[in-house]
């Protein structure tokens, strides 16, 4: 028996997995293993050698049973913290850089800008770049006579001979959209038009291509006072301050009556705007009570219905805000300048979370 012992459990020691522990399990407790074979014998023995044998032998199973119930579990053990050396993981290691590519500032105002409306319940409308000249224009109450046409330095579509159809143009506003708009949804509404817009002009100050925002609002009884307290929210917001004193200049645009342009108090100490603050204006919207003439052109009834209209330059606030000296920049897809005034893709601008982090 000693020498069983001292053969198996040497056997279960050096054992290197769990199916050469099995092959030992059969060969030595098994049915017909050599401890059963053993226990066979005590039949010939006399009572007294049965005596001693039996406990001994069971003991002896016991022994090797426990044995490779503990060599299993070692066995199982030395797995896992092999699995655990192997598959290891630095949670403390920083995330992958994710600045490979980054939101461009246009795109980051847009975002903040429609948060700000969303807020105060307007929706985005978008519309066609490429407009008929009824739409950017004669909707607006800009006749093909109106100065406003030639001022505006409109690029119109090429036209073969004998094509019929009306003019095309690059759209010069946001505007024929909000016509669209009034078209497909008709009266009360509140929407903002972000977007691309165009006009033949290049120097320090204009590309050909730039971004507005339109906003629009009608109903029963909108007034210049709903106009003021919307836009000073956004002002707020927008810039991020708790308060802002605005002024409105009367101005003209052939699609408001009246009309008023919109400065912001702040202040250019050291070389930086402050919002809020200081003695200076900054002029950064046009707005005004949508023209009865636009509102019939749109479809609604200006005997029954009336709102106001305004626009800004999505570029132009987006430079003030973010201290961007150079208009032209915005469109050279530079990557030095990209990775420098671009936001993370992952931060999108709420109320809530801050517009701009
Ligand atoms: C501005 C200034 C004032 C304007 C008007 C309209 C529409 F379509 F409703 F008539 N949309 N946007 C508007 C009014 C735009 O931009 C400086």
């Amino acid at each position: 028996m000693d020498d069983l012992r001292e053969k198996y459990l040497g056997q279960i020691g050096g054992a290197a997995d769990e199916s050469a522990l099995e092959d030992i399990r059969i060969a030595a407790v098994g049915k017909k293993g050599e401890v059963a074979l053993k226990m066979r014998e005590l039949g010939k023995m006399t009572p007294e050698e049965r005596q001693i044998a039996g406990p001994a032998l069971n003991a002896l199973k016991d022994e090797i049973n426990s044995a490779l119930a503990a060599k299993k579990a070692a066995l199982a053990d030395d797995a896992l913290d092999a699995r655990l050396a192997d598959e290891w993981l630095d949670v403390s290691l920083p995330a992958r850089p994710q600045r490979q590519g980054t939101l461009h500032p246009i795109s980051q105002v847009t975002e903040e800008v429609t948060a700000i409306f969303a807020e105060m319940g307007f929706s985005v409308a978008e519309g066609p770049r490429i407009d008929t000249d009824w739409y950017n224009f004669d909707a607006l109450n800009i006749p093909g006579h109106h100065p406003a046409r030639a001022e505006m330095d409109t690029f119109y579509m090429h036209r073969a001979e004998g094509d019929n159809r009306p003019p095309h143009v690059l759209r010069t506003h946001t505007s024929p959209v909000q016509i669209r708009s009034m078209e497909a949804t008709g009266a009360p509404t509140r929407i903002i038009c972000p977007g691309g817009v165009y006009r033949a002009d290049y120097d320090q100050t204009h590309t050909p291509m730039f971004h507005q925002v339109e906003g629009l609002a009608i109903d029963k009884d909108i007034s210049m006072a709903n106009l003021k307290w919307v836009l000073e929210e956004f002002v707020k917001s927008y810039f991020e301050v708790d308060g802002v004193d605005l002024r409105f200049r009367a101005s003209h645009f052939p699609f408001t009556e009246p009309s008023a342009e919109v400065d912001i108090r702040c202040s250019w100490e050291g070389g930086t705007l402050k919002v809020g603050e200081g003695d200076d204006w900054l002029e950064i919207l046009g707005s005004g009570m949508v023209h009865p003439k636009v509102l019939q052109a749109g479809g609604i009834d200006p005997e029954e219905w009336q709102g106001f209209a305004f626009g800004m330059g999505i570029d132009r606030i987006a430079m003030l805000k973010y201290g961007i000296p150079d208009l032209r920049a915005f469109f050279d897809s530079d990557l030095r300048w990209l990775r420098h005034y671009g936001f993370s893709a992952l931060d999108m601008p709420t109320l809530h979370g801050g517009l701009s982090r």
